[in-house]
Order: structure tokens, then sequence, then C-alpha cells
């Protein structure tokens, strides 16, 4: 196929990358992409705390197994660990269950995650009693602990109830949301997991973007380009349908534009990206989609003060036990949110480092404080909870995804009220009667726009190969003659 057709694709993250790989390599030649800042990667984005490699975005490949393109890439290039390549590795089925929570206190991790795997049905049998996960945590925790736990002492089921506010805590960052009270029940189970271990990249999730970059042709990206806003539907008849204009007035010309930027970007800027606006269907699905924040803060020490063996360090409030997922006085009391350190492994790669993790306002919060003032926090906390007042972190590096104007925030989920309806219109193309005579001029892709797999980065790859695949059946579809002249 050899289709002259102009593409813009605007945002270089994983999947405007993806896009631009499938329609290169299918006969595609016009092809650009407009990156606002100066990287490629967007929310794939190692640093380094030292001469250590830190990923201040996404983590790990979740549920590495050959239906995860990630994993067939990272495996591809020579990017993994033998471990990560090990068959059985990609067998073993967490269902999204990080192992997070320490042995003991099982009964309060158990009841959790008994409810959270309840709150998955609803999406397939419906009839949910309330609207959002954490409303049916909190009324079905009251009545099971009433039943199961009447022969355990007040002090020992305070405990358990304060670690359910940690677990609580937890799913917050996982679900990237302010609180539990935010996401919907009805969709909540929408989200499905690959079977498989998750794992990391040795060198850094970026050398994912830089090897998949060298195989596309250099000047391909035009980076500190903004796009400010999509010109489409005119009825102006002109050779090329749609025109992007740029922040710096510049104005470029496209057969189709696919749109990759975030679902936080869309929701703050969807009024001056479109032009005419978005059909309210769509703009509806954007505003009932969920947007949340999840943020990480490494921190370095001279030396460990957990023990070897320990993978992970969750705190425990005593006054927290009423299942609590926010904190009252957030510029007081942010510090509470954060639910506790993942320890980095292995030690002869990482050295002694941790990695805080803080969901929701409190990390917003958290961002707007200098890097000494939450050097200082979690400094004081560390004491708090060891009771060693010589503990001093070396130094420390967070993610500050809130208030990075490009994303603006971290990850979506589906938010109360939400439908597999809302993720179908979220990938809906412009005009939404596309026709071999009028087709498709703004398609959408990015993680926000995968059914089952949004906010991961294989969700992302997919919805870009998928767009590429709609322009390519197009032409496909159309005589050989007319896709070299279009
Ligand atoms: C994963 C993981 N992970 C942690 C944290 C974050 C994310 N994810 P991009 O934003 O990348 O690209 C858009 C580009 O557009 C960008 O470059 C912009 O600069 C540009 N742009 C914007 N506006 C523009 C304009 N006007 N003009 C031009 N350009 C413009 N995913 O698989 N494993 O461990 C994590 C994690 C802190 C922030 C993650 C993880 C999410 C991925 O990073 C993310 O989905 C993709 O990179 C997005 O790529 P993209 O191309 O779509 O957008 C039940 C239930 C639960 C459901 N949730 C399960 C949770 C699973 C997620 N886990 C996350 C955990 C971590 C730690």
């Amino acid at each position: 196929m050899n289709v002259n057709a102009r593409i813009v694709i605007i945002g270089c993250g994983i999947s405007g990358i993806s896009a631009a790989h499938r329609l290169l390599n299918s006969g595609f030649h016009d092809v650009r992409i407009l990156e606002a800042t100066t990287r490629s990667g967007g929310r794939i984005k190692t640093s380094s705390l030292g001469n250590i490699i830190v990923e201040l975005g996404a983590n790990w490949i979740h549920g590495p197994c050959e239906e995860n393109p990630v994993f067939c890439l990272a495996r591809k290039y020579r990017l993994l660990d033998p471990e990560a390549l090990n068959p059985e590795n990609q067998t073993v089925d967490i269902g999204g269950h990080l192992p997070w929570i320490p042995s003991d206190l099982y009964a309060a991790r158990e009841m959790l995650a008994e409810l959270l795997d309840e709150c998955s049905v609803f999406q397939s049998e419906g009839g949910e009693p309330c609207t959002s996960v954490g409303e049916f945590i909190r009324s079905e925790v009251q009545q099971r602990v009433a039943e199961k736990w009447k022969a355990t002492d007040a002090a020992a089921r305070s405990l358990r109830m304060c670690m359910m506010s940690t677990v609580l805590k937890r799913e917050c960052c996982y679900n990237g949301t302010h609180s539990l009270d935010e996401v919907g029940l009805g969709a909540f189970g929408l989200y499905k997991t690959l079977p498989g271990l998750d794992c990391t990249f040795p060198g850094g999730y970026e050398g994912l973007i830089k090897s998949l970059m060298s195989e596309l042709p250099s000047g391909l990206v035009t980076y500190n380009q903004p796009v400010h806003c999509v010109h489409w539907n005119s009825s102006e008849k002109r050779e090329n349908p749609v025109v992007v204009e740029c922040a710096d007035g510049e104005r470029i010309t496209a057969d189709h534009v696919i749109v990759t930027v975030s679902l936080g970007y869309l929701k703050k800027h969807h009024s001056t990206l479109f032009h005419p606006p978005l059909p309210l269907h769509k703009l509806h699905s954007i505003q009932r989609l969920g947007f949340g924040t999840n943020n990480k803060i490494f921190v370095e020490f001279d030396s460990a003060w957990w023990d070897p063996d320990c993978d992970i360090i969750c705190l425990l409030w005593e006054d927290e036990d009423t299942l609590v997922d926010q904190v009252p006085d957030v510029p007081r009391s942010w510090i509470k949110k954060l639910f506790g350190f993942s320890v980095l492994k292995p030690t002869e790669r990482y050295g002694h480092v941790l990695c805080g993790w803080i969901a929701g306002h409190e990390s917003e919060y958290m961002e707007t404080l200098s890097e000494q003032e939450v050097s200082h926090a979690i400094t004081q906390l560390i004491r708090r909870f060891t009771g060693n007042p010589t503990i001093t972190p070396r130094r420390i590096l967070r993610s500050q995804w809130f208030h990075d104007p490009w994303t603006l925030g971290s990850y979506s989920y589906p938010g109360k009220g939400c439908s597999v309806q809302d993720l179908e219109n979220m990938m809906e193309p412009l005009p939404t009667k596309g026709s071999q005579s009028q087709p498709f001029q703004v398609l959408f892709a990015g993680e926000a726009t995968h059914p089952s797999y949004y906010s991961t980065v294989h969700g992302a790859v997919l919805t870009g190969w998928r767009e590429a695949d709609r322009l390519i059946s197009h032409y496909s579809s159309i005589s050989p003659y007319e896709s070299a002249k279009s």
C-alpha cells in the first residue's frame, strides 16, 4: 500500500509513537508527530537519583505475557532481565493485586481483597447497591467485621481497621484516584488484568521509547510544538480537511489527526482544543471518566534501616480505624495519605532507596512544596515510625504529575456513573458518521481510550495501533489509485 494521506499525531507518548510505527510500516509516508515538550515518552519518564535509575512515571509491565504488546516489544529489544523472560513468570496470575501487604494483619487484607473482587462483579451483573467502590466497601465492612471478627478483642480489631485504611490508600494509588468514593462501582470491573508477574526495565522504561524511536525516521517529531486547536469538519472545500493550529500560530493541514493527549488535558482544554466543539455525548464521557494523581517520592539512604528481606513498608495510623482514605486537613497532615514505601530491589542495582506512594489531593498539595519541605516531612515521618531520631535521607526525588501542564494528573479510572459506553465514546472518531466518501478526520488514542486496559502502557500501545488500523483499513478498502491520490 502506498498512501499519500497526510496524518498528524498530537503527542509523542507511547500511544502516538505506536500509531506512527504502524502507519509508517503500512505504507503511509506523510506522518508527523507534534509534541508539546522537549522529549518523547510522555508518562514513561526515567530519571536518576545520583547514579540510580528511577521511574517517575510507569514502573511495571503489568501482566507480562504473550498477549501483552509491551512485554513482546521489550523482549524483542532485549530490555528485560532473564527472570522476566522465564515462561513460568508469565503464567503467574496475581489478578492485579500486587503483593504489597505484609503477612501480619492478613485478616484485614483478605477482607478488603474479597470486597474488591466483589466490586468487579457488578460490571457484568449490574444491580450495584451504591454508586462508588468506597461506599460499597464502607457499608460491607461494617457488617462483615461485626460477623467475622466478633471473637477478636477491641484493640486487635481496631488495628485491623487501621490496616484497612492503609490498604484503601494503597488502592487510591493503584486506581490513580483521590478516594475510592470517586471510583464508580458499576464500571470497576471493566479493568482487565493479564497473567504474568509484573516486571520492570532494568535500564529504565524509557529504553522502550528509545528503541521504538530509533526505528522511526529522524525529523518525524517536532518538539516544543504544543497544539492549540484542531479545526475539523469545515464546510470549506479544501485539499486537506483538517487544520492543526499550533500555539506559535503555525497552521498545519492534514487529512487525519490522531489526538493522544491525556484525559486530564482533554478535561481542561477540550473547549479550545476542538473547533467545532466535541459532540455532547463525547464531552460527557470525558467528564464522567476520572483522572487523578498518583505520585512517587524516592528516598535514598546511606544504609538500609529496614530488614534485608523487606519488600514493602506499610504505615498504620492508630487514629485511622474508621476506613480513612482522605486526610481532613491537607496542608497540615498531607503526609498521612502516603500509604507506605516499596523497597527498590535488587540492592546491588538500586542501593538503599525507598519509593513512597501518595495519591489524591494530598499528593497534589505535596507537589506545591519545595523539595526541602518534602524531604523534611519524610524524615519526620520515618523518625516517628521507627523511633530512631537519627535517620536522615541522603536525597529525595518526587514526581509532580498534577502540575505537569501537558498531563495534569497520572492516569484514568472509571468515575461514578461510568459505563462501558463512556470508554466507547472516548475512542469514537469524528465526524461520528465517517464514511468512504467522508472518512474520519479526528481519531482518539491514548490510555484513557482503551476499554479494559486503561491506565496502562500496554493499553496505550493498543490504542495507537487501533487508530492506525482504522486508517489502514479505510485506505485498503479504496482503490490503489484513489489511495495514492488522496
Ligand atoms: C503501566 C505502570 N504506573 C505511574 C505513574 C504514572 C503513570 N502508568 P502520554 O501522556 O504518555 O502521552 C501524551 C503526549 O501528548 C505527551 O508527551 C504530552 O506532552 C503530549 N501533549 C499533551 N498536550 C499536547 C498538546 N496540546 N500538543 C502537543 N502535545 C501534547 N502504566 O503499564 N505500568 O507501572 C504504570 C504509572 C506515576 C503517571 C503510570 C503505568 C500509566 C502509563 O504511564 C500511561 O498509561 C501511558 O504511558 C500513557 O501513554 P499515552 O501515550 O496514552 O499518554 C480496577 C482498576 C484499576 C485500574 N487501574 C490499574 C492501575 C494500573 C496502572 N498502574 C500504574 C502504576 C504505575 C506505578
